[in-house]
């Protein structure tokens, strides 16, 4: 029996006019329906929580929120509108009309790119599972949910171009994305940081901050790409991406602000007598969550990135509005390196080292956040500085690697360490099993509208113009 898609997959890409693809989603649905209560939210299925659903592409129908079961959330395919005459725009191809169909030479290349991408989506919202749990306010209860239907979307977004334009491999590709699993032994997810735990509300900021902003950089380079469905699905999803970045930073915010009180009001520097989250230990997370996804900009030097770009697969940051010949012939891009032990900078060929211009536009805006934090910790006039740890430090995958430095080992500070030195002073600078035992051991849930948890301030302001108090779960 047909399902009418049109009714329960809200679209804009003309879905019941292809009776293929439609059959082929069909199949998937009841895949993904089953991974989504088996691997989705652990509680709170049946709740009614206020999310806000797409259910146009402009800025208006967008905004649409209301009380919705999250089993029942519209999960759906939406494109950015088509541009006009749109062109490739770099790489050998460039000024060629964009594609509409997969060109046959690149089919591999640019599936790997969209079964990576489509990979981290449900993998975010196996690792936040169990959070619901612990949250501490029904307003973050709703946020974590919102940006769980969201990642949700993300991968309907990349399993429709999987199965629009791939045919038999991709639908192969799309059943795989419901059986791999974030740090599942035997079949983990593709990329380092969505194995790794998000066990605590904490973490939860942190990796909405950092983790969610390498989406940012990676959707945005894969919106400049010349496959233009590709380019048009990414766009959409970087404006519900935006709202993940905003709760992480509002997030990691509020626990500043809420540890600078308890210190002011106790006229002592360890909250963790009253409560709080210390900005000590803070750091800690940063320094974690920062380098971890910094791993997920790939190595510094790659013929895959260099190949996605001379394709015209994959851009660079903005790239429409980079002043150059977008071809990268023979242009130059600087990378630091380390030398035996001193770090040097040398020039290498801009397509080579492509992955590491994104990771810098990155680091720049990960930068501006942490002095928006900053600001924080001033306004209450405490003496404290939150900084991003430097980018050799703790690091999984490149040159940094310490497979690849000799066993040579960065501080947060960018000093060069023996294996011995860092043995003795990790602890100090990542998250100890006793510092994550605190956080977790803070996360009792608090579901009356209006009260927040002891470690956390309230949101300066509610969702959708509601107030802080807002029922925005309803628990009955
Ligand atoms: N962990 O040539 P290299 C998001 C592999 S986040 C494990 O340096 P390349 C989201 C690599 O696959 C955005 N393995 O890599 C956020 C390759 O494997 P093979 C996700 C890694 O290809 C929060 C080998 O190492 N989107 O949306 O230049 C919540 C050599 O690598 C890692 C994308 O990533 C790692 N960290 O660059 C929800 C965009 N890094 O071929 C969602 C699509 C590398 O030897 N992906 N490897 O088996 C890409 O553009 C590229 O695949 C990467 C890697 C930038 C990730
Ligand atoms: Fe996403
Ligand atoms: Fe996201």
């Amino acid at each position: 029996m047909a399902i009418d898609y049109q009714e329960r997959i809200p679209n804009n890409v003309d879905l019941s006019e292809d009776r293929r693809l439609q059959r082929a989603l069909e199949a998937w649905q009841p895949n993904y329906q089953k991974w989504w209560q088996e691997m989705g939210p652990t509680e709170f299925q049946t709740h009614e929580v206020y999310l806000r659903t797409a259910v146009s592409v402009d800025a208006k129908g967008w905004a649409n929120f209301g009380y919705v079961k999250m089993p029942e959330y519209r999960w759906g395919i939406f494109l950015a509108e088509p541009e006009a005459e749109r062109k490739v725009n770099f790489g050998e191809h460039k000024g060629e009309a964009a594609w509409q169909e997969v060109p046959g030479e690149y089919r591999g290349m640019l599936r790997r790119l969209i079964v990576t991408q489509g990979d981290t989506e449900p993998a975010s919202v196996e690792q936040q599972r169990q959070l619901g749990f612990t949250a501490p306010s029904l307003y973050d209860l709703r946020n974590l949910f919102q940006v769980n239907v969201e990642e949700g979307r993300h991968l309907w977004a990349m399993v429709y171009l999987l199965h629009g334009y791939f045919g038999r491999d991709g639908r192969e590709e799309a059943d795989e994305m419901l059986q791999r699993h974030s740090g599942d032994p035997d079949k983990p997810r593709i990329l380092g940081a969505f194995n790794e735990k998000t066990p605590d509300w904490l973490s939860f900021y942190m990796f909405t901050y950092f983790t969610d902003r390498d989406g940012k950089y990676q959707l945005a380079s894969l919106a400049e790409s010349g496959f233009d469905p590709l380019s048009r699905t990414c766009r959409f999803m970087l404006t519900e991406e935006a709202h993940h970045m905003f709760v992480g930073e509002t997030g990691v915010g509020r626990v500043i602000q809420r540890a600078c009180e308890l210190m002011k009001e106790h006229g002592e520097d360890n909250v963790r007598k009253m409560g709080g989250i210390d900005l000590p230990t803070l750091q800690k997370y940063l320094n974690f969550h920062f380098s971890v996804s910094l791993d997920l900009f790939g190595s510094e030097r790659s013929t895959n990135a260099a190949n996605f770009y001379s394709m015209g697969l994959k851009g660079r940051f903005e790239e429409t509005k980079i002043d150059d010949d977008h071809t990268l012939g023979d242009a130059l891009y600087p990378i630091l390196e380390l030398e035996g032990e001193k770090f040097v900078t040398n020039q290498d060929n801009a397509l080579t080292v492509i992955n590491e211009r994104l990771r810098d536009d990155y680091v720049t805006d990960c930068d501006r956040g942490v002095r928006r934090w900053n600001q924080i910790i001033k306004r209450q006039g405490i003496n404290f500085e939150l900084k991003l740890p430097h980018r050799a430090f703790n690091r999984q995958i490149g040159s940094f690697n310490l497979a690849n430095t000799s066993g040579v080992r960065v501080s947060p500070e960018g000093e060069v360490i023996t294996e011995a030195e860092w043995t003795q002073k990790h602890g100090g600078w990542l998250p100890t099993e006793a510092d994550r035992a605190y956080v977790i051991g803070l996360m009792q849930p608090v579901t009356e509208p209006g009260k927040y948890a002891g470690w956390i301030a309230p949101p300066a302001r509610g969702i959708n113009n509601q107030p802080v108090d807002f029922e925005y779960v309803r628990l009955n």
